[in-house]
């Protein structure tokens, strides 16, 4: 395998409107990114990957552009990012921006000159149809809920949106739209970007003709899975951008990829790959109902351990996943992962350990650093997320009370992620002198960083042990290359695994709050890590805490 400069790199995802608000409006910005990268560098982290804040209406958090080549003066200007980009560097980081392509905003000069002449040249940049009265063009359910057709005011046509209505699906099948999409990215790689993270890239690819499905709701709707399935030749376009684009510069890309059939891994990640590497999302999509988030089943530590597992096997040395805890569209790990009620310093390590050391990139989210937890909503008028207010939406249709919908809601709400960064104990967590945007999490008081960044046994001083071990140069061959081999996979709620390169490590965690013991086959040479301060040891055996963690070299 030929070594890429990325391949033993930490990322770590910013949500730009919550990290750091540098002027009191009460919205994250760049020059607040900027004041905070010593902060990033003294963790040890080096890929910086931000959510979007190109120019938008924030219908969905930046997700909706409405000019790819402004920043939206919310978040700052074009000099601002210049400076990013250049602090960054200086200080040996990368920034990764988002490239969010399957759609635009509605507010984009596209979409305003396709709706004033929809037989013009821009009509085809979109997925237009003739509206015929009482029957939608296809039964497909938008992400965000109800049909993914939408009026196109004043000109007998609806256009496609697989996500919001402000959010237009942009048609790849058009060259056009292909030339600029390209044109785009290279304009942004010349300004020395690190590369990019692919924003639902695999919703560009149709299953055309356009055509019903067998529906799996009351509402007569199906899901975009079922139609995504269905389509095939993605590779065609994403070789194509590969080519034109990402080739030419030594950058890093990292794709928003689900439900990847197996065979088509190498294609994805292999040595020639469409993208350098790709999200497991394996743990988040467990339990998922077709119902919706009400009816999604929790997952369970051995569940976690097999989703782990699976994804490690699927992709083995072939190319590596980008491994993540949480992001800025899932709740907080630590609340998800670990059950009910243990949630505390030991078993966020455990959780942190147990994941960073998997095959692959590890990313982390901010705030994950700090094992920054759920928001207790008590009230769904504290819910920003669209999403989220349609999952409740879904819930409440499905029969369940106020109350019920809430609680199901509030678990996975998106919006548990977008609280601002818990900087220290001061108003609002030190993130803004204003007004933030979404409220901060109340338990900012306990959990922030000015604290754990003075407490050598704080879950950030855990992470940055973490991080120092990936990149010590006597392990670092082992973590980053070596192959994972599973253990002890017939005990319940232990999750071990080998490292095995030029070292071997054993790496266990006990997932649950009772002790138990375990027998290392040919005793061990050394403790690497360990998230108690003891290890107790009877003969020939080791006598685990719950929620104890350790890596071992073997
Ligand atoms: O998410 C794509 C995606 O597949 C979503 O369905 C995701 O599972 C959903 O947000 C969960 O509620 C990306 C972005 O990460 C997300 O923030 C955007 O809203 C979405 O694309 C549209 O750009
Ligand atoms: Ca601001």
């Amino acid at each position: 395998m030929t070594k890429k400069w990325w391949h033993d790199k930490v990322a770590y995802q910013i949500y730009p409107k919550s990290f750091f608000d540098s002027n009191g409006d009460g919205i994250g910005d760049l020059p607040g990114i900027i004041s905070k990268l010593d902060y990033l560098q003294e963790l040890g982290v080096d890929i910086l990957w931000l959510s979007p804040c190109y120019q938008s209406p924030l219908a969905d958090q930046g997700y909706d552009i409405s000019d790819y080549y402004k920043i939206d003066p919310r978040f700052g200007t074009m000099e601002d990012m210049d400076c990013l980009i250049a602090e960054a560097r200086k200080r040996g980081m990368y920034i990764l921006m988002d490239l969010v392509v399957n759609h635009c905003s509605d507010e984009h000069l596209w979409f305003q000159k396709a709706r004033q002449d929809p037989e013009g040249p821009y009509g085809n940049f979109f997925y237009l149809t003739d509206k015929v009265e009482g029957k939608l063009p296809t039964n497909w359910r938008s992400y965000f809920g109800g049909s993914v057709w939408e009026d196109l005011p004043g000109t007998g046509k609806q256009y496609l949106h697989v996500f919001h209505k402000k959010q237009p699906d942009l048609n790849w099948e058009n060259p056009q739209v292909r030339e600029e999409i390209y044109k785009n990215i290279c304009w942004w790689l010349d300004k020395g970007l690190g590369g990019f993270r692919l924003d639902a890239i695999i919703n560009i690819k149709k299953a055309l003709p356009m055509r019903d499905y067998e529906p799996d709701r009351e509402d007569g709707l199906c899901s975009m899975e079922t139609m995504l399935k269905e389509a095939s030749g993605i590779g065609q376009f994403l070789g194509e951008m590969r080519d034109r684009t990402f080739r030419k510069y030594d950058v890093f890309t990292v794709g928003e990829v689900f439900n990847e059939k197996p065979e088509e891994i190498p294609d994805f990640i292999g040595e020639n790959g469409y993208f350098s590497s790709m999200f497991d999302f394996n743990e988040t999509i467990f339990g998922a109902s077709e119902k919706g988030w009400y009816a999604s089943r929790h997952i369970t530590p051995e569940e976690y351990r097999r989703c782990c597992f699976d994804a490690q096997a699927r992709v083995g040395t072939m190319g590596f996943l980008s491994n993540i805890i949480e992001n800025h569209d899932e709740p907080r790990g630590v609340s998800r992962y670990i059950p009910e009620g243990d949630c505390c310093p030991e078993s966020k390590k455990m959780l942190a350990g147990l994941n960073f050391l998997l095959r692959g990139i590890p990313f982390i989210y901010q705030g994950q650093e700090l094992g920054m937890e759920n928001v207790p909503f008590t009230s769904i008028d504290e819910i920003d997320d669209i999403s989220t207010l349609d999952e409740y939406r879904t819930a409440r249709e499905a029969g369940l009370s106020e109350e019920e919908a809430l609680k199901a809601v509030a678990f996975y709400s998106r919006d548990n992620a977008r609280t601002p960064m818990q900087w220290s104990g001061n108003a609002h967590a030190g993130f803004t002198t204003g007004t933030p945007w979404l409220r901060v999490n109340p338990n900012y008081t306990t959990i922030h960083a000015a604290a754990q960044m003075k407490d050598p046994d704080s879950v950030r001083s855990f992470y940055k042990q973490l991080i120092a071990l990936r990149k010590s140069p006597e392990y670092k061959e082992t973590i980053v290359y070596g192959t994972l081999e599973p253990v002890w996979e017939e005990q319940p709620n232990l999750m071990a695994y080998y490292r095995k390169g030029e070292r071997t490590l054993l790496v266990m965690g006990n997932f649950q709050r009772e002790r138990r013991s375990v027998v290392i086959p040919g005793g061990y040479k050394k403790v690497l890590l360990n998230n108690y301060k003891e290890l107790g040891e009877e003969g020939e055996k080791l006598s685990l805490n719950g929620y104890q963690f350790l890596v071992l070299e073997v």
